[in-house]
């Protein structure tokens, strides 16, 4: 499934090519494919997987890591733990994925599949591997080298997860820049390349690259590092950074990378998350020169492969759930199933609130700024309802409970009800809307204004809350990851009989 990426009359795209919550793109291209991995945290199934032909249409076919033994994220663990940065390499015939795990009792995996799309083996674990942010690369006679945040490097046999001999340091990225991490490894021409992102996450966020003639170093720092920042500028897209280099269909090379989107005035929020973008690379001198990310990409010279879109509605037919569905921790089928009233997903709660790192929550990722989203609920037997998750301390929801609606905020440790009503018996339809304010200037003008209301039988909408979207914004809740919007049971067992999801800004 896949959200259109919007043309512009002349044309040309807009990116983020992948937008939503899409953090820390690694890409490769297998003969005409592309394959692009993201990080996941929290949500579980873990690490979706994209496919283009003309990296710019990209199309979910799977998430990585799908089955409970491939990936456990404790009860315990709160948002932006589990699971982060991918690499994703193709060797051998094979896809190679190698990840971390943040939770307790994870750690560096390695899985591998002849399929992108699935199923990808169990686990291979790497207790040798000396960080986050793992890459794999293959040299000329077959060794394999896994590079970590640091910037430190292993020799590792990824089929065992077996490292050998001590971690060595290969750089520390630009004199006083923070958190040298994402490296990736490539040999281009005469040298081997290690690209790295510097200066956190955050507005320092940065791209740097060094070179050197083995995958050891060692390695000379490009004299016009960072290669891209877009650190104080008033640039539409920040925190440019975690990148990844591939060559298009007809052989320039292109860069994926994160990026932010932050709205309303000063100091700007973003709401999101951090998405996938895509920028032109040129060579100068055998140094990689980016391009800019522009919100508007040139028109591309190689053919378009659109693929279909996906539909607003999602009836819950099919045994199966599409894979832009991600549920928090896990999803075991006595707590999230098509298949106890078909047509109907069903909820069961397990732990109460959204407050709870481990409710029973199911959604998708908020991917547009303006966007509605409505879903059906039958709450006779418990109580659940439509909400906008950013993590457990940042949400706003309407929730269906004995014949009564309720919407909840919640922001760092207040949590209030906002608003209250009697419904008719039976099903309910919720919606959730969220839209740019009318003037985008000032300090006081939020990124968006999120709504939140019912519909009656006979379609017209209540509004019961209209609510600041700064405060479920990263800049406000910290972490790493986006808004999600989804059904959750906060009591018993609940049921959705479709859910609907629209973009509504292109
Ligand atoms: C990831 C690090 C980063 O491990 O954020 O932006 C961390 N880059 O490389 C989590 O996504």
């Amino acid at each position: 499934y896949r959200v259109p990426p919007l043309r512009q009359p002349d044309g040309r795209f807009t990116n983020p090519v992948i937008p939503g919550f899409h953090p820390d793109p690694s890409v490769c291209r297998v003969g005409d494919d592309y394959y692009l991995a993201c990080s996941s945290f929290e949500y579980f199934p873990g690490v979706p997987l994209f496919h283009s032909r003309d990296l710019v249409h990209w199309r979910q076919i799977g998430n990585v890591l799908d089955r409970p033994d491939q990936l456990r994220l404790p009860a315990s663990m709160s948002s932006s733990g589990g699971i982060y940065a991918p690499t994703l390499r193709h060797h051998d015939d094979r896809f190679w994925l190698i990840v971390t795990n943040c939770s307790e009792g994870g750690g560096n995996l390695i899985v591998t599949a002849t399929d992108p799309a699935g199923p990808w083996s169990d686990p291979v674990w790497a207790p040798g591997v000396p960080g986050i942010d793992p890459d794999l690369v293959w040299d000329e006679d077959g060794t394999c080298w896994c590079t970590v945040a640091g910037v430190s490097q292993v020799r590792i046999d990824p089929s065992t997860g077996q490292t050998y001999g001590t971690p060595h340091r290969l750089w520390s990225g630009g004199p006083g820049a923070k958190a040298p991490e994402a490296p990736h490894l490539y040999r281009i021409g005469d040298y081997w390349y290690l690209l790295i992102a510097e200066g956190g996450t955050e507005r320092g966020h940065g791209v740097s690259i060094a070179r050197g003639r083995t995958p050891q170093g060692p390695f000379e720092p490009c004299p016009a590092n960072p290669i891209l920042t877009h650190r104080g500028t008033d640039h539409p897209v920040q925190n440019t950074g975690h990148a990844d280099l591939v060559q298009g269909p007809d052989g320039s090379w292109w860069m994926v990378l994160l990026g932010v989107r932050p709205g309303g005035g000063t100091p700007g929020w973003h709401v999101l998350g951090r998405e996938t973008f895509l920028a032109p690379v040129t060579w100068v001198d055998d140094w990689p020169v980016v391009g800019e990310v522009a919100l508007d990409l040139p028109a591309l010279p190689w053919p378009l492969s659109p693929g279909p879109v996906e539909e607003h509605r999602d009836d819950f037919e099919l045994a199966e759930l599409r894979p832009s569905w991600i549920s928090l921790r896990d999803r075991p089928a006595e707590h999230c199933t098509t298949k106890e009233r078909p047509g109907w997903l069903t909820l069961r709660a397990r732990s109460g609130s959204l407050d709870e790192p481990d409710v029973v929550f199911t959604g998708r990722r908020q991917q547009h700024l303006s966007c509605r989203a409505r879903t059906l609920v039958d709450a006779a037997k418990g109580s659940g309802g439509l909400a906008v998750r950013l993590d457990e301390r940042h949400h706003y929801a309407i929730e269906v409970s004995a014949a009564r609606v309720r919407v909840v905020a919640r922001v760092g440790s207040l949590r209030t009800v906002v608003a209250e009503q009697s419904v008719p018996a039976g099903p309910v339809a919720l919606a959730v809307t969220t839209t740019e304010p009318p003037s985008p200037h000032g300090p006081c003008t939020g990124p968006d204004v999120v709504s939140l209301g019912v519909e009656q039988p006979d379609g017209t909408f209540t509004e019961l809350a209209t609510l600041d979207g700064r405060y479920l914004s990263t800049e406000v809740a910290g972490g790493f990851t986006g808004r999600v919007i989804g059904m959750y049971a906060a009591a018993g067992t609940v049921h959705f009989d479709w859910f609907d999801y629209e973009p509504l800004d292109g």
